[in-house]
């Protein structure tokens, strides 16, 4: 019997809870090295990338791109964002056919210009079979700005680039590609000044430019100084567009962000508080595999 009040109101909240309503969580769990997942073995890159920029990464391609890297360090753009002041004035590409005649081809940059970045990102942004490549470039005056490369008739040659972060030393960190708004095309993703208030920034790829559409302020994907770049991730969700898990500004809690029609930003969980500060973040299905400072590793997952 329902008759008491309490037990109706129980009764109301827990089963007649409309589904929307039911909460989407993000959760931690203790995990092994590496989240258990080892590094794929991966041919060794060409004896052209030996004269690459020093850690920074030969990043293979499965289309028609066979490897991609950056070269040709200079000193002339003296931020140390990624540790070293040191930065790549050149980009290069070794073409993937016919891969026994195949010679690099090489993108200059301009002397008031330098790659602020250490791992080129290849994604078919337009759905032609081709990879297209993702860097930050830095402008001596106006900062930092998104750029898309890619290799057409043979010859490397810019597709799109974003808007400037502003200033000098004003820097930007790429999140990744998905379609987040919905429309079928690949977005790209991008936090604006990650350490002084960093703004997630979603572009639509419409060359020559890469055009923003939507921002969400407070979040970082990178510390001051570190290498490393890769701390979010883009989480793929069945009937609905994809989340993005993202720090805070202290690189403490996780935060999961969808972008949502008809064009505002739903935080689909409650922020998840870490026990120390997220130092990498690496995709895996539902979520991610996150190291922190004091050295654990953690599972992350979104469900609902
Ligand atoms: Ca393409
Ligand atoms: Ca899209």
């Amino acid at each position: 019997m329902l008759s008491n009040p309490f037990a109706l109101l129980l009764t109301f909240l827990f089963v007649l809870l409309p589904a929307e309503l039911q909460a989407t969580t993000l959760t931690l769990a203790a995990a092994a090295h590496g989240c258990g997942v080892s590094d794929r073995a991966q041919a060794p890159p060409p004896p052209f990338a030996q004269q690459r920029l020093a850690q920074s990464e030969v990043v293979p391609g499965a289309r028609d791109i066979a490897w991609v890297w950056l070269g040709s360090p200079t000193s002339r753009y003296p931020h140390a964002a990624l540790g070293s002041t040191l930065h790549a004035a050149s980009l290069h590409v070794l073409p993937a056919a016919p891969a026994a005649r195949s010679q690099p081809q090489t993108y200059t940059l301009p002397l008031y210009r330098v790659f602020e970045d250490r791992v080129p990102r290849l994604a078919d942004l337009d759905g032609d079979g081709r990879d297209e490549i993702i860097l930050v470039e830095a402008d001596a005056l106006q900062g930092a700005a998104l750029v898309v490369y890619g290799l057409r008739n043979g010859a490397v040659v810019e597709l799109a680039r974003g808007p400037h972060a502003g200033s000098t030393f004003r820097w930007l960190n790429p999140v990744g590609v998905a379609d987040f708004d919905g429309d079928g095309r690949p977005d790209l993703a991008s936090v604006t000044t990650p350490h002084i208030g960093g703004v997630l920034t979603l572009h639509h790829y419409r060359p020559p430019r890469l055009e923003p559409y939507a921002r969400h302020t407070e979040v970082s994907n990178h510390r001051m100084g570190e290498l490393e770049q890769q701390l979010a991730v883009i989480v793929a969700q069945t009937g609905q567009r994809p989340a993005i898990l993202i720090p805070d500004m202290q690189l403490m809690a996780l935060q999961a962000l969808r972008w949502d029609a008809p064009g505002q930003w739903t935080e689909l969980a409650r922020p998840l508080a870490l026990p120390s500060r997220a130092e990498r973040f690496t995709p895996l299905d539902g979520g991610g595999c996150l190291r922190l400072a004091d050295g654990s590793w953690w599972r992350v997952t979104l469900s609902t």
